[in-house]
């Protein structure tokens, strides 16, 4: 409902049904390869949020585990520096959709279709779809101290992200938006090769709580780097599909959620 929507979105900073604000979104996204709302959420809203996290940040569970950039398990037919077989990284912890009251503001702002209809528009698809398993649609992720993710693409096409707690030191999120193009096949193994060795900077991002992020994270090599105090990083993933009826696979639930159902 329009009602609880204006809850939870700053409609005066972004009012995200006009036009106008709609094609300047697009622009910013298409200039800057990626779209920041500051302040996207009301100050009411985050801070239920951030309750919420907190309540369920004992909940969470927490998967360590070795991975390649494009997430998968070393290929031993493939040499062991080949840049697509080096071994990152990744431990935070999940709280899965399941967990997440079902009057939160997150299920309201998910599901809301003015919401669905901003991001259908500056991403230019037909539509967008939750995910059909009871876990992977919204999640809570947890980044304790020493914890980061390591360097990868997604598999999804584009994520959504919504800061809640931004630590007070490290976590930060860094990006390149070059390097692959999923859909015409392309990867640039040199320039993989140089982020991964630390011989090329990556842009640099840090947000704000209340901040929401999108970008084309299957084409974009990213990565967050270890949270250095004891302040964790709380971020939440608004996960939608393309097509209707996907889940996500058994095994990655299994990895990043300890369950399947
Ligand atoms: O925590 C972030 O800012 C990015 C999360 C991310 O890249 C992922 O979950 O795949
Ligand atoms: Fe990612």
């Amino acid at each position: 409902m329009m009602l609880d929507i204006k809850k939870i979105i700053n409609f005066l900073e972004h009012p995200i049904n006009n036009d106008d604000y709609v094609n300047l979104c697009k622009k910013k996204l298409h200039t800057n390869s990626l779209l920041v709302l500051s302040n996207f959420l009301t100050n009411q809203s985050l801070k239920n949020i951030l309750e919420e996290a907190k309540k369920l940040e004992h909940q969470a569970f927490y998967c360590s585990q070795k991975h390649t950039v494009l997430l998968n398990k070393k290929n031993n037919d493939l040499k062991i520096d080949d840049p697509l077989n080096v071994l990152m990284t990744s431990d935070k912890g999940c709280v899965p959709h399941d967990l997440i009251d079902k009057y939160s503001d997150l299920n309201t702002l998910y599901a809301s279709t003015i919401f669905k209809n901003f991001l259908v528009r500056i991403l230019d698809l037909q539509n967008i779809f939750p995910y059909c398993d009871k876990l992977s649609s919204i999640n809570y992720n947890y980044y304790q101290e020493g914890q980061q993710l390591g360097w990868h693409f997604d598999n999804a096409s584009f994520a959504i992200t919504l800061m809640i707690q931004s630590p007070l030191k490290g976590g930060s999120f860094e990006y390149i938006t070059e390097g692959r193009d999923y859909k015409n096949n392309y990867i640039d193994i040199n320039l993989i090769n140089k982020i991964i060795n630390n011989l090329y900077e990556p842009k640099e991002l840090q947000v704000k709580p209340g901040t929401l992020v999108l970008f084309y994270g299957r084409n974009y090599l990213h990565r967050v780097t270890p949270v250095v105090n004891k302040q964790s990083r709380i971020l939440v993933t608004l996960n939608y599909n393309e097509e209707n009826n996907i889940e996500l696979s058994e095994n990655a639930r299994i990895t990043f959620f300890g369950r399947s159902d």
